[in-house]
């Protein structure tokens, strides 16, 4: 394909409630979209991608603002220059640029998505999914107060969620599990995520929570890690989930061959792209590692290609794919359902989803046009 133009597309969208987590509170968010016009030899096309960097690099080190800079300035130059466009190349025109894997991965996103519209094929179709509904489970932010949390967590439930993840952080982490274990018996499938908050120090308090049978601890150690992973492995009897260490599938392979991680949460932006999620997912497999597709607050076009992705045969775990509704009163695409714990895989053509026209002004704060041929 050839790409003709290059529009990003800077929005705010308010949340429906505060999103608290060890490392930050956040009311909006702040979402990038990639739009890349390209002909092709199927005609004229438009694809999407989203980036999935957040406001401020407290979860990783990219920024939004950065990833504009970084994808207007080398990402869409070096893929421009390229000839005979694909997306399975794209990773390869991009890796001289250091690091910036959310923003790489949301450039591929788009070309991926423009490439499966002209080929008339879905994301899942594409990727190799063998599902056509995934289940969906849901991340609950810290709270005020352990009543709040039981109240957020039986709408939840009511709702019919398959799966609820609790984040903690040091001084949240045994008594609202407990209290969670507690109410809503144990039969709901539950686990927490520490976003890194802890030291292989505080063992001890993780220990405690392997009295209520959570399915794993997410990043409970820092990103850089791994060895600390492994030790405190050795020291729980809840499986440790490994989130901000796997920033590809070196990183994977490194997890594993040292036993720091029994389960991966694989994010696609975190990873460098869709692909690059995908070959996690066949690493995991192989060494008998299961995955889960987590999120990123994303916008339905994000929800519906992670869901494309986690109905591919190794993601034996439900992944953080909620509803819009859990966290947008409005999406920007048509709402992905959370219908019976369970969200449907799209199967149009691409991600299968784009932004509403109306909405994506609506909500947008800048456009920036980054080239036209
Ligand atoms: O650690 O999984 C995480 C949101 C933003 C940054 C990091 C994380 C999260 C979530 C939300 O837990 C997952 C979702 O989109 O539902
Ligand atoms: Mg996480």
């Amino acid at each position: 394909m050839m790409i003709t133009s290059v529009r990003l597309h800077r929005l705010s969208m308010p949340l429906v409630s505060p999103f608290t987590t060890s490392f930050g509170t956040e009311h909006t968010r702040e979402a990038l979209l990639v739009e890349i016009g390209a002909e092709t030899d199927r005609g004229e096309v438009t694809g999407w991608g989203e980036c999935v960097a957040m406001e401020e690099p407290l979860y990783s080190p990219e920024y939004v603002d950065g990833s504009i800079e970084v994808t207007r300035r080398w990402l869409i130059p070096a893929v421009i220059a390229a000839e005979d466009l694909v997306a399975e190349r794209v990773g390869h025109h991009l890796r001289h640029v250091v690091g910036h894997p959310m923003a790489k991965a949301a450039v591929e996103m788009a070309v991926l998505d423009a490439q499966l519209r002209a080929a008339g094929q879905s994301f899942g179709d594409y990727l190799g999914g063998v599902r056509r509904t995934v289940p969906s489970g849901v991340s609950v932010g810290i709270q005020d107060s352990i009543e709040q949390t039981l109240q957020v967590v039986e709408g939840y439930l009511d709702e019919g969620y398959a799966r609820i993840k609790l984040k903690i952080a040091p001084g949240w982490d045994v008594e609202p599990v407990r209290a969670v274990r507690h109410e809503f018996g144990d039969d709901v499938l539950l686990q927490v995520d520490a976003n890194a908050a802890y030291t292989l120090l505080d063992s001890p308090t993780l220990r405690r929570l392997d009295d209520f049978d959570l399915l794993l601890i997410e990043q409970p150690l820092a990103e850089n890690d791994l060895r600390q992973h492994a030790i405190l492995a050795g020291r729980l009897q809840t499986p440790i989930c490994l989130d901000e260490s796997v920033v590809s599938v070196v990183s994977a392979a490194d997890a594993i061959s040292l036993g720091a991680a029994e389960v991966i949460n694989v994010k696609p932006g975190r990873v460098g792209g869709y692909l690059e999620a995908v070959r996690i997912h066949d690493l995991a497999r192989a060494h008998g590692i299961a995955v889960w597709c987590g999120g990123m607050v994303e916008t339905g076009l994000g929800r519906s290609a992670n869901a494309a992705l986690a109905s591919l045969p190794g993601f034996v775990l439900p992944g953080d794919i909620s509803a819009s509704s859990r966290f947008y009163a409005e999406d920007i695409t048509e709402p992905v359902e959370m219908v019976a714990g369970e969200v449907a895989v799209d199967t149009t053509p691409g991600v299968g989803r784009a932004p509403l026209p109306d909405l994506l002004e609506k909500y947008r704060v800048s456009r920036h046009d980054v080239y036209r041929r």
